[in-house]
């Protein structure tokens, strides 16, 4: 044990990084195991390479920038209607599963559970996760096939979500049919690209971004499930937007038809500083900026017509095909790390708890687009799609998404001729919230028309 101990303090102390053995000696030997695995886990010097490139690099700007190409929801009718058919047939022949990455942390949120957890029903308060377990029940009846449903987790939150999911009864899906996977996390360094304890016999971790779901999926062994259940497309979206279109068959049928590997869905930007990547086609390949990476001069880059050039918003919905997840991971791949300074909680040298600036290191899954050899870009509309829960208030809030359901359950409703009371200036007066199970889409609810109310003046849940 000397001997090994001798070689691990020898090569950490070549990187810098011998101080996460200051606490050994009052390590119980159980515990000198666990930090030795977790070290022993880390690759050294690519994170320190990864350090490097955070402390000096500037992201340097692809040099040459166009918006890409997409198809617009709506626009041509017939074809919508016709690769809406081709993503039914998909759910019928049992092709397409979700995917939900809810593996961050809800910190901007101020709330302490799993984001899924979330009240988000504009009436009834549901969370985040039976707003999507009922929306997605409502299109396996539709299909008559069941839609397995992939969910990411991290170490932070997993044991908590599986065991919300038990206690809600899996929200009337059947257990096989949701299945948990947990993504990786990544080591976090000081300023000084110094590894931070934790505790005394662990690393301070934290999860290692959405893009660790590429290779989770693979790891977990929730592709290979796939393949056994027939799934070749995987429907991907956030834990946090309640206006999500499930498994839509209309962008499931373009993203097939197309022979896309990966697609994804936009909506226009609502002003330059709107706090969203958009999809770019940078130096001639397919990829997301951030919007903390855009430069001013594209960021407020307008068309003639007055709109922004560089206008898709990227929401974080992707159709991606299973195969390419494969490829991906039979052939090895690597994400570019993008870095992100936050306090973190580790402990001192004297071992006491101490909130150190540090780097935290994640991948984006977008960062595929440029590995895809075809991608569909889709952009749909704001009000029927897209309203996150993010911030405690303001944009991005649980009022602010609240109130869009409504907007969005009240325009269904007046086109299928119930009279909603709103105000002098058309505002609405009340929170309306239609249940996924009593109709998952405009359409069905349309077919309803007799099981509707004549007239909504109150706070309405119609299910
Ligand atoms: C993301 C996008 C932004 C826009 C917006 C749409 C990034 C960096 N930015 O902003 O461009 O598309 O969403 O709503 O993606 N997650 C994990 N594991 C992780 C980190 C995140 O599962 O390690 C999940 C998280 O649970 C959430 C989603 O990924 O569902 C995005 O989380 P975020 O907070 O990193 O990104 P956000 O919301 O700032």
């Amino acid at each position: 044990m000397n001997s090994m101990i001798d070689a691990l303090r020898e090569r950490l102390a070549s990187l810098g990084q011998e101080h996460v053995l200051v606490f050994w000696d009052q390590l119980s030997q159980d515990e000198q195991d666990q930090l030795i695995k977790d070290v022993a886990s880390v690759d050294l010097e690519h994170l320190a390479s990864l350090c490097v490139e955070a402390r000096e690099a500037v992201p340097e700007s692809p040099s040459r920038v166009e918006p890409l190409p997409q198809v617009t929801k709506g626009e041509d009718p017939e074809g919508d209607t016709r690769a809406g058919e081709v993503g039914w047939e998909m759910l019928r022949e049992g092709k397409i599963c979700a995917f939900t990455v809810a593996g961050g942390q809800g910190t901007r949120l101020g709330f302490d559970g799993p984001k899924g957890t979330y009240p988000a029903g504009a009436v009834t308060g549901h969370s985040l996760f039976q707003l999507f377990a009922e929306k997605l029940r409502a299109v396996s009846r539709r299909a008559g096939r069941v839609v397995p449903w992939y969910i990411m987790t991290s170490p932070i939150n997993d044991g908590d979500t599986r065991a919300f999911f038990a206690g809600n009864g899996w929200f009337g899906l059947e257990p096989e049919d949701v299945m948990f996977l947990q993504q990786g996390t990544m080591p976090a360094v000081d300023e000084g690209g110094r590894l931070i304890l934790e505790s005394k016999n662990g690393l301070c971790r934290s999860p290692d971004g959405h893009g660790g779901s590429l290779r989770a999926l693979s790891s977990s062994g929730a592709l290979a499930d796939m393949k056994r259940r027939g799934v070749e497309e995987i429907y991907y979206f956030q834990v946090d937007n309640p206006l999500l279109e499930m498994c839509d068959p209309v962008f499931m049928g373009y993203h097939r038809e197309s022979g896309s590997e990966f697609s994804s869905k936009s909506v226009p930007k609502r002003e330059p500083g709107e706090k969203v990547g958009v999809l770019v086609s940078a130096d001639g390949k397919p990829g997301v900026i951030e919007y903390s990476d855009l430069a001013d001069d594209l960021r407020h880059a307008r068309e003639e017509d007055g709109r922004l050039r560089f206008r898709a918003g990227n929401i974080a919905v992707h159709g991606i095909s299973r195969a390419f997840v494969e490829r991906l991971n039979e052939g090895g791949f690597a994400l570019p790390h993008h870095f992100a300074r936050k306090n973190l909680r580790g402990i001192g040298q004297d071992g006491t708890p101490t909130e150190i600036p540090g780097i935290k290191f994640e991948t984006f899954v977008f960062d595929a687009l440029p590995l895809a050899e075809r991608v569909m870009l889709m952009e749909v509309d704001r009000a029927s799609e897209f309203s996150p829960i993010k911030n405690r208030e303001g944009a991005d809030s649980a009022s602010s998404s609240k109130a869009h359901q409504s907007a969005m359950f009240a325009s269904w409703l007046e086109a299928a001729g119930v009279d909603v009371s709103r105000t002098a200036d058309g505002g609405l007066e009340h929170l309306i919230e239609v249940s996924p199970l009593f109709a998952g889409d405009r359409d069905e609810l349309l077919s309803r028309k007799g099981d509707l109310p004549s007239r909504i003046d109150g706070d309405t849940f119609i299910q």
